[in-house]
């Protein structure tokens, strides 16, 4: 791990000894344009299911083969030099569809001509997210990178923000203090899980594209976990000689077949107490 403006992030995305401050760089002078579109998360929550939903609103329910980081960039490994799917933002055509996981008080937000881009926020339960985290992390190993202790000893390096992009519970607020805003979209894993057509239209009047019902639902099937699954390809990270990919199980629920009473109640005590009192709430199963 290697340490940008106060975050956490694997060290493979940085190259060299400038490749920190590089990126460093990027991040704080990024010009944000009118028409961009940050899809934002703390990881595992659901980040690459709304990029192909946003990815095909804005194609009308086109469905490609091509890989997602072509279509839609990933912010912070835009100065790795060793980009391989992903596409370079500074070549992409606007309107600009970007990932990121960095935090609400340093996503780029300025631009040249004032005016707001917009940011899609997508939040899921924190014990799903941290088996997704574990089960990746592991995954990684392929790359050279990954993790390689146990379930037990992970699940403490999340509560205690020991991983990439730091503690969900900070990263989470930071963004729900902005629900309201009219540039930022809200949402969470667990309603899309529940509704996809209704989410779909949600995000898709939010960007001010309205469509079809048609087009709607046939968006909603083909971003199923079914309808993604078919093409597994286009969510596949490589590097060096590893790959891993970013769809696993997509259920809700999932954390029940790892935590022990034990971890349970510590989830509750240090990572769950410090959301109560906010309104921010998620479902544990379905
Ligand atoms: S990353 O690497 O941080 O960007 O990962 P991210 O995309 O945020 O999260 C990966 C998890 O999202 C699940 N996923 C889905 N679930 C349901 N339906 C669809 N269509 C879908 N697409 C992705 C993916 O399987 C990961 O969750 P787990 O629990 O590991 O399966």
């Amino acid at each position: 791990m290697i340490e940008i403006l106060g975050f956490r992030i694997p060290a493979f995305f940085v190259y060299g000894s400038q490749g920190p401050e590089l990126l460093c760089d990027f991040i704080t002078n990024f010009q944000t344009k009118s028409d961009d579109v940050f899809i934002v998360s703390y990881p595992k929550s659901g980040t690459t299911w709304m990029q192909e939903i946003i990815w095909q609103i804005y194609n009308n329910g086109e469905n490609t083969s091509k890989n997602i980081f072509e279509r839609v960039p990933f912010l912070e490994f835009s100065t790795s030099p060793i980009l391989g799917e992903f596409a370079d933002i500074a070549k992409v055509p606007s309107p600009r569809l970007m990932k990121s996981h960095l935090s609400y008080s340093i996503i780029p937000k300025g631009s040249s001509d004032g005016a707001k881009c917009k940011y899609i926020y997508i939040a899921r339960n924190p014990k799903d997210v941290a088996v997704s985290y574990f089960h990746f992390t592991v995954s990684l190993r392929s790359f050279g990178n990954g993790y390689n202790g146990p379930w037990e000893f992970f699940s403490k390096l999340f509560i205690d923000g020991n991983v990439g992009w730091n503690k969900w519970n900070d990263h989470v607020q930071g963004w729900w203090k902005h629900k309201d805003d009219p540039n930022v979209l809200f949402l969470k894993y667990e309603d899309l899980k529940k509704d996809l057509p209704s989410q779909v239209r949600l995000t898709a009047n939010f960007l001010n594209k309205p469509l079809s019902e048609d087009i709607i639902n046939r968006i909603a099937e083909q971003c199923s976990f079914n309808g993604m699954t078919k093409d597994l390809s286009r969510y596949t990270v490589r590097f060096n000689e590893g790959q891993t990919s970013i769809l696993r199980k997509g259920v809700v629920g999932d954390w029940k077949n790892y935590f022990t009473p034990e971890l349970n109640e510590r989830f509750e005590k240090e990572v769950l107490s410090k959301i109560e009192g906010t309104g921010l709430e998620f479902d544990f199963e379905l």
